[in-house]
């Protein structure tokens, strides 16, 4: 099973929204074919470990290992345990079950009912593990949620007007924690700010100083008061604009109206949910960060922190989880802390 996350981890930043799969057959004690989802759309890890094998007769004397229970529906291809039951493979170990509705146990009872032996949790935490987007999008219904901020050693997220004496934007951490943000962006399926920081920002949000795809950039903007100059209207990347007042798309831009007498981060999360959109990273502000963390709607902060003191400004918002990481250099300079409560 190690062997197959191990392959599964190739899939990464190509399978989303599809969660990444790793297969592996065994005959006698060997590994004789191995497989993995690489593609969304394409084939699944259990059809690419089986194709793998060289002499496809010793599939009747083999087991077949992989991370996610095999799908039982006919997607954009064909079930994967339909598959194994015609190719005759007497034994399946499963990582994890398939929560996804069409799926979620419906593909170990087809492998059942046709008498292969099936074993199923070996590796199981790590197998969730991988594709934590994955089961939050279908057991939450609703995006992974990842929130990220820098502040300053004395607790502030930025100056009290946003600019330095000189006019200027405050930096609060370097080179390196830019770079750790785009790759972050980059393995996310979408980013979220709110309306002041698009405005003072005026941030592109865009993968630059790492190589990936662009998330979906989200954006509040509930009077669509926000001058249509900003990076953020370039145009270049899928862009969704939540507000009060009007329901449109040009080309790439679309304007999604919700309601605002209603809380507005539920049905910002269930439109992404609706939009198939696994993850979202949220980048500020103040406000927006502490709305979702008032809700307990997160799963994991990355807390950026930088070796200055502002003394004074917008203090960074509280949040309690459970430290997972921690960087050392030289002081503790990014802490990811995961969500301890589990019922959002
Ligand atoms: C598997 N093996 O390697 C993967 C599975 O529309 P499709 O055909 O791409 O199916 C997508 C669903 O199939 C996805 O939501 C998940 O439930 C399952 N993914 N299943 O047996 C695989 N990637
Ligand atoms: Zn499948």
């Amino acid at each position: 099973m190690k062997r197959c996350l191990a392959l599964a981890r190739l899939g990464a930043g190509n399978v989303a929204p599809n969660p990444m799969v790793g297969s592996i057959i065994v005959c006698r004690g060997k590994i004789i074919g191995e497989g993995f989802h690489q593609k969304y759309g394409e084939a699944h890890a259990e059809v690419n470990a089986i194709n793998a094998v060289q002499n496809p007769e010793l599939l009747q004397e083999s087991t077949l290992f992989v991370t996610l229970e095999p799908c039982a529906h006919q997607g954009l291809t064909p079930p994967c345990s339909d598959l194994i039951v015609k190719k005759q493979i007497p034994r399946v170990v499963i990582g994890t079950v398939d929560p996804f509705s069409k799926v979620a146990g419906r593909g170990i009872e087809k492998l059942r009912n046709a008498g292969i032996e099936v074993e199923i949790g070996v590796l199981e935490k790590e197998c969730r593990d991988l594709n934590k987007r994955f089961f939050t999008f279908h057991e939450k219904k609703r995006p992974y949620v990842i929130l990220k901020w820098a502040q300053t050693l004395d607790g502030f997220i930025d100056v009290n007007r946003g600019r330095n004496e000189f006019g200027e934007p405050t930096w609060i951490t370097g080179d390196l924690a830019l770079r750790l943000v785009h790759k972050i962006r980059s393995e996310e399926s979408a980013v979220l700010v709110g309306t002041n920081t698009a405005e003072k920002d005026n941030p592109s949000l865009t993968v630059r100083h790492w190589s990936g795809k662009n998330p979906t950039r989200v954006l509040l903007d509930k009077n669509l008061r926000l001058p249509q100059n900003l990076n953020l209207f370039d145009g270049s990347v899928q862009t969704l604009v939540f507000n009060s007042k009007k329901q449109e798309q040009n080309n790439q831009i679309e304007w999604v109206k919700i309601d605002f007498e209603k809380e507005i981060t539920h049905q910002i999360l269930e439109e992404l949910h609706h939009r198939k959109i696994l993850s979202v990273v949220v980048e500020g502000g103040k406000q927006m960060l502490e709305s979702f963390i008032s809700q307990s709607l997160w799963d994991e902060a990355h807390i950026f922190i930088g070796d200055k003191f502002f003394y004074d400004g917008i203090s960074a918002p509280k949040i309690q989880g459970i430290l997972t990481q921690s960087e050392m250099l030289n002081n503790d300079w990014l802490k990811i802390l995961a969500n301890p409560r589990e019922s959002n």
